[in-house]
This record gives structure tokens, sequence and C-alpha cells, in this order.
């Protein structure tokens, strides 16, 4: 069976089983039981009826997406299972961003390396884990490169908080020549073609961008699939909610300490879980700003401009918010190494402006 037929397949048994369903709850009269089976539509479906809206698609880029849900099951149920002995802790080791590896950081990026490597289609991985890129021998040539967070927020794992994947695609500059992998990597952030995440919280949700919108999915545990829930996500413009590591006060430069200062004065709330994924998602829902400015200590931030600013910039952009390191656009920013960091402000329009008139003044 090829790619697609099997992803055809899927979609009949999961409706299959939304009938089911919806036969026995009214059988059983459960008050509110649809009268008639409702279309429910999974990821891969949305994923292909967005496609053919574009008649050049080639069916290639579902292909690969789906090995990102796929992988992202596999995350989920193993973040489930946190907290038991053979997968909770630390491995010993700390990663190329100077931090401690978790046991659960190192089996989500064989995970997502494992589902990505043999679509045939994506010829480089990057993972914020690995000290350089991996370029699939077999795929050599593959037009996709995928940028991931394979687990964002693992320091937070044993305290049960919410963590999440960020994935960010990228296809070869076809002008460029195959051996110059890391020119084919450092692209600005403008030029992703889908991004996206998915936050392992009190239920999995995944939310993606191919450049036409953002779209919402709940995985439902029960069927394996991720369920439709919101097309054509709108980030709120405002949001008197504002997310930052506090602490770091002292160590901001004056506009955001000004910045600071102002919301405390007007009735602002304050929102931090210290997992930029669930932060983001939170923002991305209810509106507000997210911030994780420069400091003295580290000048340039310490997000990763590649897997966590560009993917989540692309999908704040086309849900009508707004991304900036506080001088430039975060999707215009030239990478000039693989792993490089960001001072990021993310979240509603009227926010983000707000944060960079304290800058001005
Ligand atoms: P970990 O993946 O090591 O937990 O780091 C998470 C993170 O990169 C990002 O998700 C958070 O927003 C940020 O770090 C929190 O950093 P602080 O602990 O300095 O607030």
């Amino acid at each position: 069976m090829t790619g697609l037929k099997a992803t055809w397949f899927a979609f009949d048994v999961v409706e299959k089983l939304y009938a089911m369903r919806a036969e026995a709850a009214k059988a059983d009269g459960v008050v509110g039981a649809p009268a008639h089976v409702p279309m429910i539509r999974t990821v891969e479906q949305h994923i292909l009826e967005q496609q053919r809206k574009f008649p050049h698609a080639t069916g290639e880029f579902s292909w690969l997406l789906s090995g990102i849900t796929l992988a992202t099951k596999i995350i989920q149920a193993q973040v489930q299972r946190a907290g038991l002995l053979e997968i909770i802790g630390k491995t010993g080791d700390v990663n190329v961003q100077g931090e401690e590896v978790q046991k659960l950081d190192e089996i989500a990026n064989k995970t997502l390396r494992d589902c990505l490597a043999y679509r045939g289609n994506v010829g480089i991985l990057v993972s914020e884990e690995d000290h350089s890129p991996h370029v699939i021998q077999e795929a050599e040539s593959g037009r996709y490169i995928v940028l991931f967070d394979p687990l964002d927020g693992s320091s937070n794992i044993n305290a049960n908080v919410s963590i999440g994947t960020i994935f960010s695609i990228l296809q070869r500059n076809p002008g460029m020549r195959d051996g110059d992998v890391m020119a084919q990597i450092l692209q600005p952030g403008y030029k992703q073609v889908a991004a996206g995440y998915v936050v392992y919280g009190s239920s999995t949700v995944m939310a993606y961008t191919a450049g036409n919108g953002v779209h919402m999915f709940t995985l439902d545990p029960s069927i394996g699939a991720y369920v439709l829930a919101q097309e054509y996500v709108r980030m709120p413009e405002e949001g008197k909610v504002y997310s930052i590591n506090e602490a770091y006060c002292a160590q901001f430069d004056e506009g955001i300490q000004e910045y600071l200062k102002w919301v405390k004065e007007h009735n602002y709330s304050s929102r931090y879980i210290g997992s930029l994924v669930a932060d983001f998602h939170r923002t991305l829902i209810r509106g507000g700003v997210f911030l994780y400015p420069g400091t003295k200590k580290a000048p340039g931030g310490k997000l990763r401009l590649l897997y966590e600013a560009n993917p989540l910039a692309f999908v704040a952009e086309q849900a009508g918010g707004v991304a900036t390191d506080g001088h430039e656009r975060i999707l215009d920013k030239q990478p000039k190494i693989m792993h490089e960091r960001t001072p990021l402000i993310i979240g509603s329009k009227d926010e983000v402006e707000r944060v960079l008139s304290f800058n001005r003044r």
C-alpha cells in the first residue's frame, strides 16, 4: 500500500470507529448523542484537504507531516509513562546546549529521527539535541529539511508540567549544491513551508501552519488520532497577561524593566510555566505576551532560533500575532549558526507593540 492509500485507509477506519461509537451512544440512550454520524476530520485528512487547494501539490508534504504526527503520538505515549523507572531521570549526559539530557529527551529525539528518516523525501534532520545535522543517506537529495526541539521544557518532566515538541520544515534551496548542508539549513524563518508544535498537557494538542492559517487538533486517545478542534485559529489582539521569568529582572535592559513596572500598575496577570511550548500555547489561545529577553549574562537570549523561535513565530504570525527579538522580526533573522539563540518577545499584536514602545522611550 502506498503512503497516500494507507492514509486514506486510516481515515476510513477512524470514521467507522466514530460511527460505531455514535451508534452505541444512541443505543445506550446517551442524551445529546448525535442523530447522524458527525464528519470528524483527522489531521492527515485536513492536510490533504488543504493540499487539494494547490493544484500542483504532490502529496509528498502530507506524507512528511504524517511522520511527525506518528512520532508525537509515540512520544505522547512515553510522556504518559513518565515516572516509571526506566524512563524517568537524567541520562548523565550534557547536550550541545550545555543542558542535562533527560531520558525522555533521548527517546523523543530518536523517535522523531526514526519516524522521519525513512519517509523518502526528508533529506536532512536537525535536532536541538544533536551536535550536527543528520543527512539521510537513503534520501540524500530529499527536498525537505525538518528541524525540531524533540521535548521542549524537559527539565519540568519530573514535576508533571506540560512539555511539548516543536517542529519547523524548510525546503532545500534548489540553487544550492546538495553537499552544502549548513547553507541549506541556515535559512531565515520566513522561508519555512510549515511549522507547528504539540503540547503534552491535560490533553495532547497539535497546532500547525503551512502558511494558510493555524489549525488545531486534539489527540483522541481512544482511537489514536488527532481530531480537528479549530481551524484558522486567531490569537486575541490584546490580553492582559505577561509571561516572563521575572527572577532575571535586574538583568534585563531598561525598556523591559520599565514595561514590567507598567504592567503591575495596570492590572495585568503573570503566568509562567517554564516550558515555552506551553506558555506559547496559552498565549495563542488567551492572548498576552511571552518574553525571554537577553540578560546581562546572556545578551543573545536563551531560546533557539531554528527550533523554537522560528516555528512559533510562524504560527504566531499566521494567527495574527507578532514575534520579534526586540529589534527585528524573528522571521527575518538570518541564522549564522545551527544552534543560534535569540531573545524572543511573542504574542498578541497590541501587547508586543506595547513592549516595543518601552524599548523606544
Ligand atoms: P528545558 O527544555 O531545558 O526545560 O528548557 C526549557 C526552555 O528552553 C523553554 O522551554 C523555557 O521557556 C525556558 O527554557 C525556561 O528557561 P528559564 O528556566 O531560564 O526560565
